[in-house]
């Protein structure tokens, strides 16, 4: 058995945008004879497909290329576009900056707020270069230091215009002395290893006690109320200054993550400066929160000789209010400078 459609135009339909032709299907069947179809279903199924071919394709139509409808779902280029923009707008116009683009698809690292310095030589002081410094501390027209190594550490009180020494007390040599600071008139010295603090008056040197504390003794500094004491580590101890109980300690972070190694220690307006062992780099150290706010790069400022090189660090933080400079010296070195900050391009002035 064969099948053949045969067009006529014995129906018509009005749809949406013009007029047109059905043409009815007469389907007729060979077997011998010709009949129609007898399933008016097919017909009426043909037709209803059609329509709904045409209402789509106009449908479609009505939307120009490459614009959405407002009820049609964004696309996905639409949404980050969107989200991106109300993100970064608000009321703010300064944050409508590029930079806020890439940060939404490949987030960069938090900008840092760190000052970075370096220094200017304002004027140089002789330095007694057999002095193995580990506390520098000035006040009054004179300067105090502490030394150490076993056999040799020593306390000295000089005056800084001339260099000539008007005090000086050498330890018993079982004693490593470490970091040094002025509190009231008190001098206060650490000792290494042996967890023992030496209490001297501050004109005489005469002791005045003994206190004992659990950590090594690197640096040491006071803010008016506390002593600051650093152990090597990124912790810095505060101490009562009368009972020299601990009453608190904080971990010292850059950027969140901990400076170890602080050493020779001095506070000066509001912020603790830091030595850090064994390189030429001073952290500004916020005492409240153990942020790291700034850094103090020092290289270039002496290079020791080859022999002395691991041992001839800088170490050695004293300040000079009338100038307000820092006085810089380190171990074994034979001067100190007195310089001024200068701040890097990306840091802050100071
Ligand atoms: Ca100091």
């Amino acid at each position: 058995m064969t099948c053949r459609a045969v067009p006529s135009n014995d129906l018509t339909f009005a749809l949406p945008g013009g007029r047109c032709f059905i043409y009815y299907l007469r389907i007729t069947i060979y077997n011998g004879e010709q009949m129609r179809l007898r399933s008016i279903h097919v017909v009426l199924g043909i037709l209803v497909l059609s329509g709904l071919g045409i209402s789509v394709f106009l449908a479609v139509r009505t939307v120009p290329a490459g614009e959405e409808s407002k009820n049609s779902p964004p696309s996905a280029a639409g949404r980050v576009g969107y989200a991106h923009h109300s993100d970064r707008t608000g009321d703010d116009p300064g944050r409508d900056q590029p930079t806020a683009s890439s940060s939404s698809r490949n987030p960069a690292p938090p900008q840092s707020d760190v000052a970075h310095y370096r220094y200017k030589v304002v004027k140089t002081y002789p330095h007694d270069r057999r002095c193995f410094t580990q506390g520098l501390v000035y006040e009054d027209g004179f300067l105090y230091e502490g030394t150490g190594l076993y056999g040799q550490s020593a306390l000295y009180k000089r005056d800084l215009q001339t260099g000539k020494t008007v005090q000086m007390l050498r330890l018993p040599e079982e004693y490593f002395g470490e970091g040094i600071t002025l509190f009231g008139d008190k001098l206060i010295q650490l000792t290494w290893q042996s967890h023992i603090g030496f209490v001297y008056r501050k004109d005489t040197f005469a002791p005045l006690g003994r206190f004992k504390y659990a950590t090594e003794g690197w640096g040491l500094t006071h803010d008016g109320k506390r002593l600051i004491l650093s152990d090597g580590t990124a912790i810095l101890h505060f101490l009562d200054p009368n009972t020299y109980a601990e009453t608190g300690r904080l971990q010292v972070r850059d950027q969140g993550r901990p400076v170890p190694n602080l050493n020779e220690l001095e506070f000066i307006d509001g912020v603790v400066y830091a030595n850090i062992w064994q390189t030429d780099r001073i952290a500004i150290i916020d005492p409240k929160t153990g942020r790291v706010t700034g850094w103090i790069d020092l290289s270039g400022l002496y290079t020791p000789p080859a022999e002395e090189e691991g041992e001839a660090v800088l170490n050695g933080i004293a300040y000079l209010p009338q100038t307000r400079h820092l006085l810089v010296t380190g171990k074994l070195w034979p001067r100190m400078y007195e310089i001024e900050l200068v701040a890097e391009q990306t840091g802050r002035q100071r």
